[in-house]
């Protein structure tokens, strides 16, 4: 086994890989920015480099920095966290010709599934049903209008390069898709740098499902079921749970085992995400996620299943310990997202945490590097805490989840804290009925009561 891996990411992350590390025995080096010196991945890890200056770019983001901290503490791997160089295949690349093991697929699988129209290709041939689309790129308008005729309208136009919903334009009608190419592609090209795009028929309101797997060097994979991340607002997520309460068990185990065997079709490795809307009672593959994800204690807290831990033996080149028939779900489980925003404009609120209380108890987990004290930098991501509940029942579950939020004090600065307490007394996410759509509706209707 790994004798001391290096864990290149901050916050909530790094502790999760840090803890992984811990229970497996295995020594912890931390890399940080000038702007975490005092955090706590740095605090609890055996060792720790500076790597640079606040700005991501400079520090998370700077290849070369983070490779001479794991050459320089000897590491044997490098876990990447979610974010930052997770999903870079070069850095993959650059890690593994220094002898050093990258925690995570080959570069090659990162390389594909981070091209989307590659990426449903490769789904595809696996055996994954995909949204109906383009075969491939869409490279003029001409083609765009003769693809419309075909899928029929609305259709959505997709930058290959996209992420973020940044490069989706929507055609209501054949007469919108020749602005819509255009404008799609020109988004995709300034953000990207790669204005190639496809095309999709339009699904105006589905859920967005995702499959959880783990995959071995040795051909072995299962899957963990499925996380319902609908619950976004301008494509962050903001409350994930497992199960989704629009499947039921025998469609649970239809598209994990169809996901599965498509992963073995692939020859992937590590864990894995398979990203899916669904709508009237069909899956339709939208993207791959070949990292560990934001969301994945929702997985760990129904299966059981140390989702890091595995992560770093299949690195190692062990075999998966279980199989399909031993992984069980057992009750329900959800993740409220607690960003350091304001709840109704979400705008960041960085600052100092001046008192810290956290929930806890059974079924009650907190994902997160805060403190009494903590500073809060500004220059990175707004989320600093998950908080998530597992229960029996979904109703045990929400309950326990409602007690949670209300003993959660984080004083100093302002956080989403009052806007899950919202969301889950709300009757349509208590009966399990939303969809992608929802939650900024939901969140829409609550500026207009304001403005009143
Ligand atoms: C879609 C879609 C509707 N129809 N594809 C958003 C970003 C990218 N990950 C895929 N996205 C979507 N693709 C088709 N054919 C709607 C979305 C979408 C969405 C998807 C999942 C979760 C939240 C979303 C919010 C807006 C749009």
């Amino acid at each position: 086994m790994f004798e001391k891996i290096l864990i290149a990411n901050r916050g909530e992350i790094a502790l999760r890989v840090l803890r992984a590390c811990r229970d497996m025995g295995i020594r912890t080096v931390a890399v940080h920015s000038t702007a975490d010196a005092e955090s706590m991945h740095v605090r609890l890890a055996d060792e720790s480099v500076c790597i640079g200056p606040p700005s991501g770019t400079e520090s998370y983001l700077n290849k070369a920095a983070v490779i001479s901290a794991a050459m320089v503490t000897n590491s044997d791997a490098i876990h990447p966290g979610y974010g930052f160089l997770s999903e870079n295949a070069d850095f993959a690349e650059m890690v593994e010709e220094h002898g050093i093991t990258f925690i995570g697929p080959t570069p090659e699988h990162i390389r594909v599934m981070g091209d989307k129209v590659q990426a449903k290709i490769a789904a595809q041939k696996a055996g994954i049903p995909v949204v109906p689309g383009s075969d491939g790129a869409v490279e003029s308008p001409e083609e765009a209008i003769k693809v419309g005729a075909e899928i029929g309208y609305p259709v959505l136009i997709k930058a290959s390069a996209g992420g973020g919903g940044r490069g989706m334009k929507v055609a209501e009608t054949a007469d919108d898709v020749v602005e819509a190419f255009k404008v799609a592609s020109g988004e995709a090209k300034s953000a990207f740098g790669n204005g190639e795009v496809y095309m999709e028929k339009y699904l105006s309101k589905p859920r967005h499902i995702e499959i959880q797997v783990l995959a071995d060097s040795h051909g072995n994979v299962v899957h963990l079921g499925e996380r319902d991340c609908s619950l976004q607002r301008k494509h962050q997520k903001v409350l994930e749970e497992s199960p989704s309460p629009a499947l039921n068990s025998s469609e649970r185990e239809r598209i994990g085992q169809v996901v599965c065997e498509a992963m073995r079709n692939i020859g992937y490795r590590n864990a894995g995400t398979v990203e899916f809307l669904y709508e009237n009672g069909e899956f339709y593959f939208i993207e791959m996620n070949t990292r560990l994800q934001v969301e994945h204690p929702v997985t760990e807290m129904v299966t059981g299943v140390d989702l890091v831990r595995e992560q770093i033996r299949i690195a190692n080149g062990a075999e998966l310990d279980f199989s399909q028939d031993e992984v069980s779900m057992s009750g329900h489980a959800i993740e409220c997202r607690i960003n350091a925003e304001d709840p109704v404009t979400f705008t960041p609120s960085p600052g100092q945490v001046t008192g810290y209380h956290m929930p806890g108890g059974l079924g009650v987990r907190v994902d997160s590097g805060l403190f009494s004290g903590a500073k809060i930098p500004p220059y990175y991501d707004s989320m600093v805490a998950k908080l998530i509940v597992h229960g029996r029942s979904r109703n045990e579950c929400l309950m326990r989840l409602r007690r949670a939020l209300s003993e959660y004090v984080i004083d100093g600065v302002t956080t989403t804290i009052p806007l899950h307490e919202k969301l889950i007394n709300a009757q349509d996410f208590i009966d399990g009925n939303y969809d992608i759509r929802w939650l900024e509706e939901f969140v829409l209707g609550d500026d207009q009561k304001a403005n009143r």
